[in-house]
């Protein structure tokens, strides 16, 4: 197992739609598991794989929070499909790894049914409400391209993104100093 370095905002390969996959082979197993581990070290309760820079229909979510002592629901799933959404809506107050320490509230369907691939290859679904329906819906955003911040207003998103690529510009130039001394 090996953890992957996580993509952070603005970042072209965070706004890219991502490919299926062929079929569940060890390839994509090793992703999943790696993306697990991942995961459970930033830690998160999902993840996508176009965050580790892999463009790939493939995600990851466990809501049963191990770092707090619970025991461990991994989810592992390819090419997951929203194949059903309830006509109430939920609003959550969202994180991302992805775009860190920034939150905003974001208005999805509370409830939703995913059809998906396990990693055995075989179709599965799932029928998700609360914190799993959102946490499956904010990953299959991420494999079309589509981050939280892309659901709250372009003055909150913009000033998010702002931020970030300061920040980004800041560890940049510390980098290159490092590298001189
Ligand atoms: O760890 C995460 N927490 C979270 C909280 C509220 C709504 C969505 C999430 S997903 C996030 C991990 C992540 O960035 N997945 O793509
Ligand atoms: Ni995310």
């Amino acid at each position: 197992m090996a953890l992957l370095p996580i993509i952070t905002a603005p970042d072209p390969r965070l706004k890219q739609v991502a490919d299926p996959v062929d079929r569940v082979d060890d390839e994509v197993r090793q992703l999943m598991d790696d993306m697990l581990a991942t995961m459970y070290v930033a830690p998160g309760i999902g993840l996508a794989a176009p965050q580790v820079g892999a463009l790939k229909r493939v995600i990851v979510v466990d809501i049963s929070r191990p770092e707090e002592g619970r025991p461990p629901a991994p989810l592992q799933m390819a090419n997951p499909e929203i194949v059903e959404v309830s006509d109430e809506d939920i609003t959550w107050n969202e994180g991302c790894l992805s775009v860190p320490e920034h939150y905003a509230d974001v208005v999805r369907p509370a409830g939703c049914r995913v059809r998906y691939l396990d990693r055995e290859g075989e179709i599965r679904e799932i029928k998700a409400e609360g914190v799993l329906a959102v946490c499956l819906q904010h990953e299959i955003d991420h494999l079309d391209g589509i981050l939280f911040i892309d659901h709250v207003s372009a003055l909150k998103r913009n000033m998010i993104l702002r931020k970030l690529l300061k920040e980004k510009k800041a560890a940049e130039r510390e980098e290159k100093d490092e590298a001189v001394f």
